[in-house]
């Protein structure tokens, strides 16, 4: 994977010095050469709003941004177009699942199952909802080693479960949830199902028949496209029945001042002018990754995974957390008398970018029993030497303290 490094011109560059080694890959992946000239070309040559002009740019942006929705058709297998939404990304997407879906399916006494590994993205917005509707939330928990109990998950159905919501991959402890079965067992109980799948979706093959989800949710940003485009897939049936997000241009039909009519799927749910251009550059990224091969990916950034783990479980006063095999992409980590904030101050000043804090998983720090861990996190253009170059830069702090 060496080889695409050069194709990420931010790699090359140095922090205080030192060249850069970027560990942050969940919070944000680098972007492609590629990527970015896709954006500087749509603004350059193509710019003009979509869906709306008669003219030449008008019509050849609006069959760009189309093209990018088949793109992400494609890359996900979802049936159709239709049941691929643009959105700001994973946040607008659970945002728009728990306001839409909500409002159509959800009423007072209904339950909907989360995990205790979900990111706050995945928690607040149905918090938001329980001021609407008397939904109760109930929270499939772990066991020590970062694996959802799902003895627990199949006892957590009642006849009132309509919907569960799960992380694919934990952006802490990068565990891999049995999407698959889980969603099996939800259908079986009669309730719906939601991935998230802002971390799995950069790192492995998701198809959305596969795993059989009845929506999926992830962000550009995460995987070598923009910010600010995401993506909300939702079995086109569902879609159908839910009402709009939000009121605007393009989500109309007909409006009069007495009564609106909306427009077909996925327009209903794409209010205002979208992001024609983050859609573009998406399509440009999804295309890049797809060139090189999900597979690969996976199979690098496991090796780089299993090699990370092995070698900082050899640091003395090392806490891993999420040790299940065949994790995902992310090292999450604390070192016995070091503060995570100091550990990746000090590592920041070595020239190397990981993340500390909650990771906007608080209940799952709570589990944890911490306030706080630090994060190395994978891509594709991640390197063992890199990984050498952490574990040496912890073991320096280690001595500083
Ligand atoms: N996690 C991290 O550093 P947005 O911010 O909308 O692109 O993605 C939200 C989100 C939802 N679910 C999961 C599992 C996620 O990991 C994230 C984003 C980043 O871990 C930023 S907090």
């Amino acid at each position: 994977m060496l080889s695409y490094r050069q194709d990420f011109p931010i790699l090359s560059r140095q922090v205080y010095g030192r060249p850069l080694v970027y560990l942050d890959n969940a919070a944000t992946t680098q972007k492609p050469r590629c990527v970015v000239d896709a954006i500087t070309d749509e603004y350059y040559s193509v710019n003009a709003n979509v869906h709306r002009g008669v003219h030449y740019l008008s019509q050849q942006a609006t069959e760009r941004h189309e093209a990018a929705r088949e793109t992400v058709r494609r890359f996900i297998n979802a049936r159709s177009t239709s049941e691929v939404v643009f959105t700001r990304g994973t946040t607008e997407s659970l945002n728009l699942v728990a306001s839409s879906f909500g409002e159509a399916f959800l009423h007072d006494g209904d339950e909907v199952i989360l995990t205790v590994m979900e990111h706050h993205s995945d928690i607040v917005p149905w918090q938001l909802l329980q001021q609407r509707r008397a939904i109760v939330l109930r929270v499939v928990p772990m066991t020590d080693d970062g694996a959802l109990d799902l003895e627990a998950y199949e006892r957590l159905f009642t006849p009132r479960t309509r919907l569960v919501c799960c992380a694919h991959v934990s952006n802490v402890l990068g565990t891999v949830n049995p999407i698959r079965r889980m969603a099996r067992i939800a259908h079986d109980h009669g309730a719906l199902f939601l991935a998230d799948g802002a971390q799995s979706v950069p790192h492995m093959t998701v198809d959305v028949q596969d795993l059989d989800c009845d929506f999926l949710t992830f962000s550009g940003h995460k995987v070598y496209g923009p910010t600010g485009i995401g993506v909300l897939y939702g079995r086109e049936d569902l879609l159908e029945r839910m009402p709009p997000y939000q009121g605007g241009g393009e989500m109309i039909s007909r409006v009069t001042f007495e009564h609106t009519t909306y427009e077909r799927l996925p327009y209903k749910f794409e209010a205002g002018t979208p992001d024609y251009v983050g859609s573009h550059a998406l399509a440009v990224a999804l295309d890049y990754v797809s060139a090189i091969g999900m597979d690969r990916i996976a199979a690098h950034e496991r090796r780089l995974t299993a090699y990370a783990m092995e070698r900082m479980a050899a640091i003395p006063g090392m806490q891993l957390y999420g040790t299940q095999p065949d994790k995902d992409a992310v090292v999450a980590f604390n070192i016995e008398g070091i503060h995570p904030l100091d550990l990746g101050t000090l590592l920041d000043r070595l020239g190397i970018a990981i993340r500390t804090g909650h990771h906007c998983a608080q209940p799952l720090m709570a589990r944890c029993g911490v306030e706080g861990m630090a994060r190395a996190s994978f891509a594709l253009y991640n390197t063992t030497d890199e990984i050498d170059a952490l574990v040496a830069a912890i073991e320096r702090c280690r001595r500083m303290f």
